[in-house]
């Protein structure tokens, strides 16, 4: 018998509600939820794809061992007690830094995963703590963190209101208007505003699908968007456009900013984002200018090792032409729940790595740093590391070098629903549950929606027998090490007497689970209407809640700074910025003339995805796109074979050549080259694309971001 079930899909924060049709306990077909009233405007292949991840072929279904060169299946029991035992070996030996963990993207789209995963990492007591923020979101985070005084003030944008759109480094055509904000058919919206009489301008050295779109393409030099936008602010300031309302009110370091660009050169800049000068002005101009606009950054400009001062100065371009918590601007919303507060509740100790000395930036080391912390002796070694939703060697840079690192652990543990490329060298799989099948509320991330809006992201499908939460995992592994979790007296000893109730009574729901916290944290909500919310009132809204219109005004009151206004010119923005103004002008080291850009697809997401049949036809992820101008020289046409390498590594692709990336770019997708192994059947891996990762230098990271130039290293080109 067939039923439907409304939930939302949770690849992307795009969030977009599904229709699932499910026939004895499968699904059978995926579609837009119409009635949703928040998100019908998007959806995608991804989502319509979704339940062929569910029924991957090479799917993990038990906890998986490896003995020798192969994987057998085993109990839970087993996998946790050996797990935990050889965690605690570890840190007899080492200490609780001995072990660690990386957390991937997909981490963040569970109500519970992060959650309970800090839990059990406090329980363990250990340091070594690596996120995907060093190869996505860390520059907002010290940015916000800085200017806002949380790293979770993240501002999202009024796009129905705008009248005039800078966007720097961002796709959205492609990849939703999503980055620390949900904004569900952004970039339709956008092209809606467009066509009644807004501009829109794309800052990017690729010709995308947005930028084909736009008013205005601006064709910026790679890593040198902080050059663009500081030349901007000085025309602003220069020619007295600044909004001085908020300049007098809602900052408190103007002098610090005007004392930074009175010596630029704006020529100077200008050459550096090799951008006409009188196109900065005219853009300057015109975005001061307009009724209502915004800038919006994102990844294309952080992942340099300039982003963190680039992602600051386009928040100072919103904030002293006035488009903070102004219609059509970006403003503040609240949520549900005070994220920023609850945040705030979290005491992290302060920590620097043992090699670099380098701090965390949101609660995490850098990426790049995991290998040698795994591979240098001396206490606080890492000696066991568990892999949560993360594929590190394709998403991360210079992989080869964290593969080797991997190879040379005790312990590997990767929760997935798949092996691939990061967890080849695993001592366990142990299999996750995929969104379809399991129930999440994403309370923490209610102010990253464009309007007050609550969706309880109901299971469709019960999960394989075999296949567990990682919230789980976490709490099991605490008990099995006999670790506090979140180092909370007495926690453990109720979970095991909950368990115990509820197996006596035989009443599940009497088992402490996170759904008990999803129900406290709405009880305990921000109030509409006057009142806190239901949960029943949750459950009555399958399709999704907006819970009430669109408010402005609450931007002042969420920010944490001590004295309530935005820092607009941080000491540390501004000693970098004035470190980059010092360098000679960017210039390509000596063989290596291009700059590598990035591209996604609809169809993938990041490194995974890649691998499901019917979203991807062969020969994708395997070419390199140039400039007539930059592959007529080296002899190479349209369909070449060229090798494309850099100081740390060299992959073949075919050539493309076109002209969409400016000339001195060349662009390869990333996330592709991932192996999807097999650990049940044994068959081979199966593999598509190329990682272009494996060009990228993880030595050299952006100070303030500790994020590496994965979207601007240096390359060379050759005919095979
Ligand atoms: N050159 C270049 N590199 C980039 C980028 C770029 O623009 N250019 N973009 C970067 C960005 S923005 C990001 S976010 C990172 C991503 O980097 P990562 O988050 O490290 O990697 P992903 O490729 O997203 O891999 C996610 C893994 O999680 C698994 N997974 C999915 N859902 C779940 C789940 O519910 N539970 C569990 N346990 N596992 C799950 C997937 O199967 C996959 O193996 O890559 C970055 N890499
Ligand atoms: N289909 C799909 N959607 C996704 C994802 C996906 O993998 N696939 N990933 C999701 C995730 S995790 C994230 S974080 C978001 C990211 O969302 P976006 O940040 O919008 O990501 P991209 O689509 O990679 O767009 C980045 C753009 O920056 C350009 N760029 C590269 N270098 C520079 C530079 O130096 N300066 C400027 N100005 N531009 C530059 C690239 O050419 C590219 O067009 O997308 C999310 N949505
Ligand atoms: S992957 Fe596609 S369907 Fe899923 S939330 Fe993102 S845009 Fe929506
Ligand atoms: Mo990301």
């Amino acid at each position: 018998m067939s039923r439907t079930v409304h939930t939302f899909c949770r690849y992307c924060l795009a969030s977009c509600g599904v229709e699932v049709t499910v026939e004895d306990n499968r699904v059978t077909k995926i579609s837009a939820d119409k009635r949703n009233p928040h998100s019908w405007h998007d959806f995608c292949a991804k989502g319509r794809t979704a339940a062929q991840l569910v029924e991957h072929p090479r799917r993990i279904l038990n906890p998986m061992r490896r003995v020798g060169d192969e994987y057998v299946e085993a109990g839970w029991d087993e996998a946790i007690a050996d797990i935990a035992t050889r965690m605690n070996a570890a840190i007899d030996a080492g200490g609780p830094d001995a072990v660690g963990v990386y957390y991937g993207n997909p981490a963040g789209f569970s109500s519970s995963n992060i959650v309970f995963m800090n839990g059990w990492l406090d329980a363990v007591g250990t340091h070594s703590r690596y996120a995907v923020g060093s190869i996505d979101q860390n520059a907002m985070h010290v940015v916000a963190q800085a200017m806002y005084g949380s790293i979770l003030m993240a501002p999202v944008s009024d796009i129905d209101n705008c009248d005039y759109f800078l966007l720097v480094g961002t796709n959205p055509a492609v990849s939703a208007w999503n980055w620390l904000e949900t904004v569900p058919g952004g970039w339709r919206r956008a092209l809606a505003r467009q066509a009644r009489g807004a501009t829109i301008v794309v800052v990017d050295p690729v010709r995308t699908e947005s930028a084909a779109k736009a008013d205005v393409h601006v064709a910026v030099r790679p890593g040198q968007d902080w050059a663009l936008l500081l030349a901007m602010v000085a025309v602003i300031l220069g020619e007295g456009l600044e909004h001085r309302q908020d300049c007098a009110e809602l900052v408190d370091s103007m002098e610090g900013l005007r004392a930074l660009v009175v010596d630029v050169d704006i020529d100077d800049l200008a050459d550096r984002c090799d951008v006409p000068r009188d196109r900065i002005e005219s853009v300057a101009r015109d975005f001061a200018t307009a009724r209502a606009a915004m800038v919006v950054t994102r990844t294309g400009l952080s992942m340099h090792l300039t982003g963190t001062v680039a992602e600051w100065l386009g928040h100072v371009l919103n904030v002293i032409t006035g488009r903070m918590d102004r219609p059509g601007g970006r403003r503040y919303e609240p949520g549900y729940v005070d994220a920023i507060r609850m945040s705030g509740m979290v005491k992290a100790t302060p920590h620097r790595n043992r090699l670099s000395g380098r701090e965390m930036v949101a609660g995490a080391h850098a990426l790049s740093e995991l290998p040698d912390e795994i591979t240098t002796p001396g206490p606080g070694q890492i000696r066991a590391l568990l892999l949560n939703c993360g594929n590190p060697v394709v998403s991360g840079p210079d992989g080869a070098r964290l593969d080797e690192a991997l190879s040379q652990l005790d312990l590997l543990v990767a929760i997935d629903f798949v092996q691939r490329e990061s967890h080849r060298h695993a001592h366990w799989l142990l299999p996750a549950v995929h969104w379809l099948e399991r129930d999440d509320l994403l309370a923490f991330t209610s102010n990253m929606h464009d309007e007050p809006y609550l969706h309880f992201g109901a299971r469709t499908v019960e999960p394989p027998p075999g296949a567990r939460q990682e919230w789980r995992i976490f709490v099991d592994l605490a008990l099995a090490m006999g670790k506090p979790l979140f180092r909370a007296k007495g926690l453990n000893a109720f979970i095991t007497a909950t368990r115990r109730v509820a197996r006596v009574t035989r009443r599940p729901q009497l088992e402490f689970s996170p759904a008990w916290i999803d129900r406290l944290v709405v009880a305990t909500g921000r109030k509409f209407n006057g009142r806190r919310i239901r949960w029943r009132e949750v459950l009555a809204h399958p399709h999704g809640w907006v819970l009430g219109p669109r408010e402005f005004g609450h931007f002042r009151e969420a920010l944490r700074t001590p004295d309530k206004v935005v820092r607009l010119a941080p000491p540390e923005f501004v000693a970098r910025a004035r470190e980059l103004l010092a360098e000679p002008a960017p210039a390509a080291p000596a063989g290596y003339p291009f700059q590598l850009a990035n591209r996604r697809h609809r169809h993938s997401m990041n490194s995974w995805l890649n691998d499901l049949p019917g979203l991807h036809p062969s020969g994708k992820g395997s070419e390199v796109v140039l400039h007539p101008y930059d592959a007529a020289p080296l002899g190479i046409a349209d369909g070449d074979r060229v090798t494309v390498h850099s100081p740390v590594g060299a992959i073949e692709l075919t050539a493309a050549v076109s002209d969409q990336p400016r000339p001195g770019v060349v662009i390869i997708d990333h996330g592709w080259g991932s192996r999807v192994f097999d650990p049940r059947g044994g068959s081979a891996p199966v593999g598509f694309g190329v990682n272009r990762n494996l060009l990228v230098d993880a030595e050299e990271v952006d100070p303030l971001s500790q994020t590496p130039a994965l979207n601007s290293a240096y390359v060379a080109v050759t005919r095979v």
